[in-house]
C-alpha cells in the first residue's frame, strides 16, 4: 500500500519503538548500577594508593595506616559489590525484558490476529458481494474507490492497513472509519476515481457495467433511452428502486432524450467515439448494497476502425453485452424491403453485424480478455430492434413468436424467440454472425422490440419491448435481483 496521509497505528510502529525504548532503559538502569560500583572500587583504590603513599613517606603514617585499613576494607566491600551486580543485575534486567516481551507479543499477535479477521472480512465481504465501482469518465473499475478526507487529503486506500484497522487517524486529526461494517461508506468526505479524480457516488455499490454494442444507426441509442426510461416507469411494479445517476463527466443526455422523445422527437445522434456511460441505481426495496448500472453507449463509428474502439477499456469489465441489431442491416432482407418502406427513414444501418461483431471480438482479443479459441464469459443479448418495419412483426415480431409457440407446443417465450432469430438470420444469410455469436459467448438470448413503434412523424411514440433486453442482462449479472416471476422461469 502507498504511503496514506495518515498516522500509523502504534502496534506497527510506536509499539516497537517503545518496546525498545523500555528495555534499552531497563540495560541502562543496570549498566548504572554497575558503572557505579565500578566507580566505588576506584575511588577505593585511589584512598588506598593515596594512604599507602602517605605511609611510606611518613606524612602522618599513623593516621595514614587506618585510612588505608578501612580502604582497603572499603575497596574489598565495593568490589565485592562490582562483582555481584556485574554477575547479578543483568539477571533480573533480562527477566524484566523478557517478561515485557512477552507481554507485548500476546498483546501484538491479538491485535495482528484480530487485524488479519477484519481485513479479511471486509475483503472477503467486497468479494462475495461483487462490490466495485466504474469510473464513467476514463472507464476503470476499482474494487475501492479513492477516499478525499474532508481536509482535502486522499486515502488511495481506505482499508485495514498499518495505519489502523477498524479506524485511522487522518493527519488532520480526523479518525477515518476504514471498514464496511463500521460505516467507512456513510462517513462525510468524497470518494474519487483513483486515476482521473472523477467524483463517484460512494463505494458501496455492485458495479454493473453492459457495453451496448452495434453500427452506426443500429439504433443504439434509442433504444437505450428508451430501455432505462421504461426501466424507471416499471421499477416499482417490478419490487425494485430506481434511481438515476448523471454522469458528469462527459455530460448526460438521458433526461434531454427522455424529454424529447416523450414529445416524438429524436434523440441528439452522439457523434462522440467514446463509450458513453448511462448510469442509474436499481436496487429491490430494502437492499443495503446497491446496483450500480452502467448502459455503455459508443457511437457506432467507432466500430470502424479498431484503433478507436480499442481505446474503451469498459469493454474488460464488460458483466455483459447488449447487441442492437437493425434488421435493415441484414443486406439480403434490406434488399426484399427496400422498394416497399423508406430505408432512411428508419435510419438503415448499412454495417454487417457480422463485422461490427469481429470488432468487438478483435477488441477483446487485443485487451487480453479473450484468446481465438476462448469464450466471453458472459451473457449477451441479442437485441432486433425497429420492428415496427412493415411485415417484420410475422417474420420475428410478436407474432411470429406466437406462432412458433402454437406450432410447435412450446411453453417458453424465450426459447421461442431464439428459435425464430436464428431461423430469420438463417433465412436472410447471416449465418456468419450467428456462428460467430454461438462460438464466442457463453450465453445468447435474442430479444425483438422497437423503441419508437413507429418513424418520426410528430406523434408519441410507441416502445415495444425495450425493457426486457436489459433488465435480463441485469438480472443475469446481479445477484440480488431475482425476476424469475416476470420471466416465468430463473434464467
Ligand atoms: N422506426 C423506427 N426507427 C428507429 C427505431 N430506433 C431507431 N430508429 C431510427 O434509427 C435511427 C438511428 O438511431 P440511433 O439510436 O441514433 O442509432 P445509433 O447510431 O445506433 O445510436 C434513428 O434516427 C431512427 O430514425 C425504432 O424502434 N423504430
Ligand atoms: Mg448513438
Ligand atoms: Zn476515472
Ligand atoms: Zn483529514
Amino acid at each position: 500500500m502507498e504511503k496514506q496521509p495518515a498516522k500509523i497505528n502504534y502496534f506497527f510502529r510506536d509499539g516497537y519503538i517503545e518496546f525498545g525504548k523500555t528495555i534499552a532503559n531497563t540495560f541502562i538502569q543496570c549498566g548504572r548500577i554497575i558503572s557505579k560500583s565500578a566507580y566505588s572500587v576506584l575511588s577505593a583504590l585511589r584512598k588506598l594508593g593515596r594512604n599507602v603513599k602517605n605511609v611510606v613517606t611518613l606524612y602522618e603514617p599513623f593516621a595514614s595506616f587506618f585510612k588505608a585499613v578501612a580502604a582497603m576494607f572499603m575497596f574489598g566491600l565495593s568490589f565485592g559489590w562490582l562483582l555481584l551486580s556485574t554477575i547479578l543485575t543483568p539477571v533480573p534486567c533480562a527477566i524484566i525484558s523478557v517478561v515485557q516481551a512477552i507481554v507485548l507479543l500476546i498483546f501484538m499477535t491479538i491485535f495482528y490476529i484480530l487485524y488479519l479477521i477484519i481485513a479479511f472480512f471486509d475483503w472477503i465481504y467486497r468479494s462475495i458481494k461483487k462490490i466495485s465501482t466504474s469510473c464513467p469518465n476514463c472507464q476503470e473499475r476499482y474494487a475501492l474507490p479513492a477516499y478525499i478526507c474532508t481536509c482535502g487529503a486522499k486515502h488511495s486506500l481506505l482499508a485495514p492497513s498499518r495505519y489502523g484497522v477498524l479506524r485511522r487517524e487522518c493527519e488532520c486529526g480526523r479518525k477515518l472509519k476504514t471498514t464496511f461494517f463500521n460505516g467507512r461508506h456513510k462517513q462525510s468526505g468524497k470518494w474519487v476515481c483513483p486515476k482521473c479524480g472523477y467524483e463517484l457516488g460512494g463505494p458501496l455499490q455492485v458495479d454493473i457495467p453492459i457495453p451496448v454494442v452495434g453500427g452506426p444507426s443500429a439504433g443504439k441509442t434509442c433504444y437505450i433511452s428508451m430501455a432505462i426510461s421504461q426501466i424507471e416507469k416499471n421499477a416499482s411494479e417490478n419490487g425494485l428502486d430506481f434511481e438515476y445517476k448523471p454522469n458528469l463527466a462527459l455530460g448526460d443526455d438521458y433526461e434531454n432524450n427522455k424529454r424529447n422523445m416523450g414529445d416524438g422527437r429524436l434523440p441528439e445522434k452522439t457523434n462522440d467515439t467514446r463509450m458513453r456511460y448511462y448510469q442509474f441505481y436499481l436496487t429491490p426495496h430494502g437492499e443495503k448494497v446497491k446496483n450500480l448500472i452502467s448502459i455503455c453507449d459508443v457511437a457506432g463509428e467507432a466500430y470502424e476502425s479498431n484503433s478507436e474502439i480499442g481505446k474503451q477499456i469498459g469493454y474488460k469489465y464488460a458483466n455483459a453485452f447488449l447487441m442492437v441489431v437493425d434488421p435493415l442491416s441484414l443486406r439480403r432482407y434490406r434488399d426484399e424491403v427496400e422498394s416497399k418502406i423508406s430505408l432512411s427513414k428508419y435510419g438503415a444501418s448499412e454495417r454487417g453485424m457480422d463485422e461490427v461483431l469481429d470488432v468487438l471480438i478483435k477488441t477483446l482479443e487485443n485487451m487480453n480478455c479473450l484468446t481465438p479459441k476462448n469464450m466471453i464469459k458472459t451473457d449477451v443479448a441479442v437485441v432486433f430492434t425497429k420492428c415496427d418495419i412493415p411485415g417484420l412483426d410475422e417474420k420475428i415480431g410478436n407474432e411470429a413468436i406466437r406462432k412458433y409457440m402454437q406450432i410447435h407446443n412450446m411453453k417458453s417465450k424465450y426459447e421461442a424467440i431464439n428459435k425464430v432469430c436464428e431461423q430469420f438470420l438463417i433465412e436472410y444469410e447471416e449465418d456468419n454472425f450467428l456462428n460467430s455469436l454461438k462460438s464466442k459467448f457463453k450465453s445468447i438470448q435474442f430479444f425483438t422490440c422497437s423503441a419508437l413503434g413507429h418513424v418520426e412523424n410528430g406523434s408519441q411514440f410507441n416502445p415495444d419491448g425495450v425493457e426486457e433486453p436489459a433488465l435480463w442482462l441485469i438480472d443475469k449479472a446481479s445477484a440480488s435481483i431475482d425476476l424469475k416471476k416476470k420471466w416465468g422461469r430463473k434464467i
